[in-house]
This record gives structure tokens, C-alpha cells and sequence, in this order.
């Protein structure tokens, strides 16, 4: 099993107010592909042709069929031993926010409560014009996409680049930051603002900073600790640690 320094231990052990942001590298080993990287879903697919309004507004079949094929892989995974770690430390800490950068859903089935999810929902939709929501599935494959009895295009209800993040949510989640003593920053590049700079305002206001990442980001020199290795691995030795 994985060393964790003991300062760490008795750090998480101390700790009455945590905050955790977490980003698509936790739910890479639930088989979700990441953003960036040599894997990442950008990798096939340059971001400025699908996760904008711009985009959308010039090829919504496109952008759709992105959705639709990022839909298919959400409804067929699983949450992994990270997102279930997740789950116990919440039952540990008396007050404890999940900030996820995900669209997946994939913590609120492995069963975490307090999550703020910032970028929206990949298995919600809501009408460009009018704003209404709709959770249904839509066949875009087939057909043309889907519109609203207002006539608007629908559109996935997630955030795209030059959108603002929805208020109470991201209120929330600046709240936690300020307030946590310790501060948990997961499987994220740290490169997308304003998530990336939550673990940073944690740290102005004192928290101990923990960064679990395969590979380093802007935020691993300005940590108090760095784990380096997979999240669906560190993040149960970290429970064992704090409740063992
Ligand atoms: C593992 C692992 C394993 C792999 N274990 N680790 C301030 C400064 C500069 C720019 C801006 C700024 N404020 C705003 C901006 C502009 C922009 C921005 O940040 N641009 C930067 C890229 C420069 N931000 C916005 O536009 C935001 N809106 C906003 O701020 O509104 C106000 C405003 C408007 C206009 C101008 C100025 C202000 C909105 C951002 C919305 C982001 N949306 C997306 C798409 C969501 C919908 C969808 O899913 O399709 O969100 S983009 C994409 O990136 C997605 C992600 O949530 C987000 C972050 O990616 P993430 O999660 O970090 O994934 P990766 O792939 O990048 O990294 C994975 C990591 O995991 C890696 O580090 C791996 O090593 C690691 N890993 N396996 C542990 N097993
Ligand atoms: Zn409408």
C-alpha cells in the first residue's frame, strides 16, 4: 500500500471544514475520458468546434452528437474507489463541500451529498431562447435536433467557454474555499477559471492545500502536499488513514 506522510494523516485528522474540487481525472479509471492530454477527448475534437455557443450556433448536429456520444459512455460506467472515498470522508468532516468541475453525475451516484456542480449536468438540457429545462433523452442521431415549444434550439445544460457559471452554485463553492482548513484538489489541470482558482483562495485564507494528480499542474508547487498517482488509488489509502 501507498506511504501517505504522516503529517498528512494528522492534518485530515484535524481538519472540522474540508472542500474538495474535483475534476475529470477522477472518473478517467470509471473509463470517462479526460479533456486533455494524449487521451483526452480534445485530443480527437479541438474545443472551439463543440464547447461554445459559437459552436453551437454554426453546428448544433455537431455539438449534439459529441453530447450524445459522451451521454452513451456516462450511462454505461460506474463510479470508481475515488468518487467512493469521496463518500466516507463526507460522513467524517462536520462540514464538507464537493466542488466538481464533472458533468457527469458520477458522484452523486456513488452517493456524496453536498456537491456544487459547477460546469452543469451532461444528462440535463434546457432551451436556448427561453431558458426551459428538460432531463429527458433526445435521439439526435437519427434525426434533427431538438427544439422547444418556443421554437428555441435545446442545447446540453452544461457551461461552455464565455458562460458564466451558474451564481448560487459557484457562490457556494467560493464559500467552502474560503472557509475550509483543508483543501482537496483532484484529477483537475488547474487550467479552467474560476474552478482553478478556488484551491488558490483556500490557500490565502490558510488551509492546508492537497493536490492528487497523475501529472503535475499550476497548482503542485503552491501545494502543501502533493500526491502524484491515480486518484481511484490514493484517495481510499487517504480514508483508511483518516478512519483506521
Ligand atoms: C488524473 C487521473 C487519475 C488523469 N487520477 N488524476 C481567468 C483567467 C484566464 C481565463 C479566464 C479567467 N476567467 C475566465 C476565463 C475564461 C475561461 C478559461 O478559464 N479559460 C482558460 C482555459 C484560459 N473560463 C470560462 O470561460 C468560464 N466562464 C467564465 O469564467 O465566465 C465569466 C467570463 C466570461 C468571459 C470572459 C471572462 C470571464 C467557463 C468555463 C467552462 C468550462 N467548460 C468545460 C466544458 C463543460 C461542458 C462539457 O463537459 O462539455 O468544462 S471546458 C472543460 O475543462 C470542462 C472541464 O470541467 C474543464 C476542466 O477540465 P479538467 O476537469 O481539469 O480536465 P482536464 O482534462 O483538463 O484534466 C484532467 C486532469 O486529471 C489532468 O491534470 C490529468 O493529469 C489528471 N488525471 N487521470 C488523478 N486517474
Ligand atoms: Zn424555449
Amino acid at each position: 500500500m501507498r506511504e501517505i506522510p504522516e503529517e498528512l494523516i494528522n492534518r485530515l485528522k484535524e481538519a472540522k471544514k474540508v472542500a474538495v474540487l474535483t475534476g475529470a481525472g477522477i472518473s478517467a479509471e470509471s473509463g470517462v475520458p479526460t479533456f486533455r492530454g494524449k487521451e483526452g477527448l480534445w485530443s480527437k475534437f479541438r474545443p472551439e468546434e463543440l464547447a461554445t455557443v459559437d459552436a453551437f450556433l454554426d453546428n448544433p448536429k455537431l455539438v449534439w452528437e459529441w453530447y450524445q456520444y459522451r451521454r452513451d459512455i456516462v450511462d454505461q460506467v460506474e463510479p470508481n474507489p475515488g468518487h467512493y472515498a469521496l463518500v466516507e470522508m463526507e460522513k467524517y468532516y462536520p462540514e464538507f463541500a464537493l466542488i466538481t468541475q464533472n458533468v457527469d453525475g458520477l458522484h452523486r451516484r456513488a452517493g456524496s451529498r453536498n456537491i456544487y456542480e459547477l460546469h452543469g449536468n451532461i444528462m440535463l438540457s434546457k432551451c436556448f431562447d427561453c431558458g426551459k429545462t428538460f432531463d429527458g433523452d433526445f435521439d439526435v442521431k437519427s434525426g434533427d435536433i431538438p427544439h422547444c415549444e418556443c421554437g428555441g434550439k435545446i442545447r446540453p445544460d452544461v457551461v461552455w467557454f464565455g458562460e458564466l457559471l451558474p451564481a448560487a452554485v459557484l457562490n457556494g463553492a467560493f464559500q467552502a474555499a474560503e472557509a475550509a482548513d483543508l483543501f482537496l484538489s483532484i484529477g483537475t489541470s488547474a487550467l479552467v477559471h474560476p474552478a482553478a482558482s478556488l484551491p488558490f483562495i483556500a490557500r490565502r485564507n490558510d488551509a492546508c492545500v492537497v493536490e492528487v494528480n497523475l501529472d503535475p499542474t499550476p497548482l503542485t508547487a503552491e501545494a502543501d502536499f502533493s500526491l502524484p498517482g491515480k486518484a481511484g488509488e490514493i484517495l481510499p489509502v487517504l480514508v483508511e488513514g483518516l478512519t483506521g
